[in-house]
């Protein structure tokens, strides 16, 4: 069977996670902390990585793409080449412009770190680019993130947008997202089981880490 390997504080982690979860593949959760993953399996230390019966796999949305070709039953990526390169690019840009740029914020957001003013500064700047550009491509009203399905751009979406928008909320004390129906659209995912479960083991994991870092 299938290994999910990472932590399910883990962003990451989760994006995968839902996307099993929404596809039925039956899989393994395996807790591996930073600092104690397998680098034989994911390089660089980070997490997830997958376990296959082939072989290990690193890098989330890598990850998305093989189970994607390995289990086509309930497909998250629409089969026309168009409409799945318009997913991708959702995807692109949650992870990259948005997620890559908003982390750099979370060590004095959420861990009581601190950010210099003018890191600070120019993520803001980054972010309020990245902001539109993604507003630009987005269609949160049919119903899904890139149209009329549930596709992987809502993985990476559900999982990206809250802690990427939350964190830029603590740190500038506004709402760099107001102009994206955010709220609306995360309450409607919101209500899917698979979302549900993640968000649940979300919160229960990120307690026990909070704890390990305190130690
Ligand atoms: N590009 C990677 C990013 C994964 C990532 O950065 N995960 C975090 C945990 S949420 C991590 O492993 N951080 C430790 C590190 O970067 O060394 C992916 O998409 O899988």
């Amino acid at each position: 069977m299938l290994k999910l390997c990472g932590f399910a504080g883990s962003n990451y982690n989760n994006k995968v996670k839902l996307a099993l979860l929404e596809k039925d593949v039956p899989f393994e959760e395996v807790l591996a902390w930073l600092g104690e993953t397998d680098k034989s399996a994911s390089p660089l230390g980070k997490v997830p990585y997958a376990i296959t019966d082939e072989g290990p796999i690193s890098e989330s949305t890598i990850i998305l793409e093989y189970l994607e070709d390995r289990y086509p039953d309930k497909p998250l990526l629409p089969k026309d080449a168009y409409a799945a390169a318009k997913v991708r690019e959702l995807v692109r840009y949650l992870e990259l412009h948005l997620e890559l740029v908003a982390r750099n914020l979370y060590g004095e957001a959420f861990f009581g770190g601190k950010v210099s003013d003018s890191a600070k500064e120019k993520v803001e700047k980054q972010l309020v680019k990245h902001i539109a550009g993604f507003a630009q491509l987005a269609r949160f009203d049919t119903p899904f993130i890139a149209g009329n399905e549930f596709t992987l751009a809502d993985c990476a979406a559900v999982i990206h947008l809250p802690v990427a928008s939350g964190a830029a909320k603590i740190i500038y004390g506004r709402d760099l997202f107001a102009d994206l129906p955010i709220k609306d659209y995360l309450k409607r995912m919101g209500e899917r089981p698979s979302v549900q479960k993640v968000n649940a083991d979300r919160k229960t994991n990120t307690e026990l880490m909070m704890k390990r870092m305190k130690k």
